[in-house]
């Protein structure tokens, strides 16, 4: 009797501590962040990167919403799923043939989508080490539009690799949609890009490229889509 009682006490021990296991974390690691503040955009970021990998990586998938949307002439799907068992979406994909997916979260909690971590795709290090490579979307005053967007494939020595911890920040500070301010973030360095001519030429691992006028409008209807689906 008292090795049955033992033996049970096990068993209840294990179904507890399975179930204790598989509740949804009450804290997620961007509760501390709060809402989105300047002065700490690169803790922010590096937080949001690191909790993208860890969801992309999760093996927990389930679909909670699906909608026929039209972008540009094209008909195509979006769809929310969860990703940590909290019954709340934190990815979204866009599909047919598209490389469209990513990951979302509300960061001052107001039950609307205001950070995106997007594929960007492979990449590769100096020393020739692919990794998954992501751009970051980020509404900053909870408008309902982006205003940040984040590069983190910049190659300011020309080597051809994207640099390590550099990353290009391009912004709308005035909120009418075109970019007015840009930078470089490095580990230990903060070098602003100057306005030429009212386009910001970021230099990126694939080339030079343009950012200007109207900047943040493709990328817009796709945040706008999520946010009509979301929660
Ligand atoms: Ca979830
Ligand atoms: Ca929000
Ligand atoms: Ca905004
Ligand atoms: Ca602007």
């Amino acid at each position: 009797m008292g090795k049955k009682l033992f033996l049970l006490l096990i068993i209840a021990w294990f179904l507890l501590i399975g179930c204790a296991t598989q509740q949804p974390r009450k804290e997620a690691p961007t509760d501390k962040l709060g809402t989105f503040k300047f002065n700490e955009r690169k803790n922010i970021y590096e937080t949001f990167d690191e909790l993208a990998n860890r969801l992309r990586a999760s093996r927990y998938y389930v679909v909670l919403k699906k909608k026929k949307i039209k972008i540009d002439d094209k008909v195509l799907i979006l769809e929310l799923s969860d990703r940590d068992g909290d019954r709340k979406a934190e990815q979204f994909v866009v599909y047919p043939d598209t490389q469209d997916f990513g990951f979302i979260f509300d960061l001052n909690k107001d039950g609307k989508i205001d950070y995106i971590v997007f594929n960007q795709g492979l990449a590769m290090t100096k020393d020739i080490k692919p990794y998954w490579s992501k751009y970051h979307w980020i509404d900053s005053n909870f408008d309902g539009k982006i205003d940040i967007h984040v590069i983190p494939t910049i190659d300011l020595d020309g080597d051809g690799f994207p640099d390590e911890g550099v990353t290009a920040w391009i912004y709308d500070t005035n909120f009418d949609g075109d970019v007015d301010k840009a930078e470089y973030l490095g580990k230990d360095f903060q070098k602003p890009i100057e306005n030429t001519e009212g386009v910001f030429i970021i230099k990126a691992w694939t080339g030079e490229f343009k950012a200007g006028k109207d900047y943040f409008s493709g990328m817009n209807k796709i945040f706008s889509e999520i946010n009509s689906l979301y929660p």
